[in-house]
């Protein structure tokens, strides 16, 4: 069965202070949807106290990067049985910010990837491309280069057990948003790659848009057939405004 996902991607913001109240204003506000699964991924630093206030509320916990390796002389690092000794479910891997502005490779990507699910963590792939590939009518072309890294990496019947987010990255921090119909061109797209390889993990595969969502536009979106939840940036961090996509995406 599909799941319908709402994650939001806190990115290096928060304090002690204003984590507290923004999951108190979260989980005060938040209705238990069958088939919708909440999330938050906020910086490493915070996971413990996040996961600690959230206790037994339906809100998952997920990280925003992993190391692929299992312990060790890795400075600055953390390792997935860190994220397990802390219950997270989660790590959204290969976000354009870690492979712009950190450099990872798509091999690196595909090394993260094969480790979550080892670990039997949830590893939510980003891809998408840049303003450049888009121009160029490169858009599919780079996605289905993303995917098929990992794919080939661990096959289709493991990458069952992840989940997909399409964010373009010309849309990422700029306020731009897909419309409607180029997210839904490139997620059908991703299906159609995923069916080549099985069709029933193409049909359950969850492909989130990620990507400027917010308030205003997240039921648009998610309106989409091949929309199946959103990784939220800015408008995660504002409660009234994350509920309203989860009230959306329910
Ligand atoms: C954004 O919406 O800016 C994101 O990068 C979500 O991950």
């Amino acid at each position: 069965m599909r799941k319908t996902i709402v994650a939001g991607n806190w990115k290096m913001n928060g304090t002690t202070e204003s984590n507290k109240a923004l999951l108190e204003n979260l989980t005060a506000g938040l209705n238990a949807v069958d088939g919708l699964v909440t999330l938050v991924c906020p910086p490493a630093v915070y996971l413990a106290q996040v996961k600690q206030q959230l206790g037994n509320a339906p809100v998952a916990v997920g990280a925003q990067n992993v190391s692929a390796q299992p312990k060790g002389a890795f400075t600055g690092e953390w390792s997935l049985a860190m994220l397990q000794d802390l219950g997270c479910e989660y790590v959204i891997i290969g976000h354009s910010e870690r492979r712009s502005i950190f450099g990872e490779t798509d091999n690196q990507v595909a090394e993260k990837v094969a480790a979550t699910l080892d670990a039997k963590l949830i590893p939510v792939l980003c891809v998408g491309e840049t303003l450049e590939e888009r121009e160029a009518g490169e858009t599919i072309n780079v996605v289905s280069n993303q995917v098929e890294a990992v794919l080939a990496r661990v096959g289709i019947a493991a990458l069952a057990n992840a989940v997909i987010a399409y964010e373009p990255v010309w849309a990422i921090g700029t306020g731009l948003t897909a419309t409607p119909q180029q997210a839904q061109d490139v997620h059908k797209a991703i299906r159609a790659q995923l069916a080549a390889s099985d069709d029933s993990v193409a049909e359950n595969m969850s492909i989130l848009y990620g990507g400027s969502m917010n308030a205003v536009n997240a039921a648009e979106l998610l309106a989409q057939q091949d929309i199946d939840g959103g990784l939220i940036g800015g408008a995660s961090l504002k409660a009234d405004e994350f509920l309203t996509i989860c009230a959306a995406a329910a």
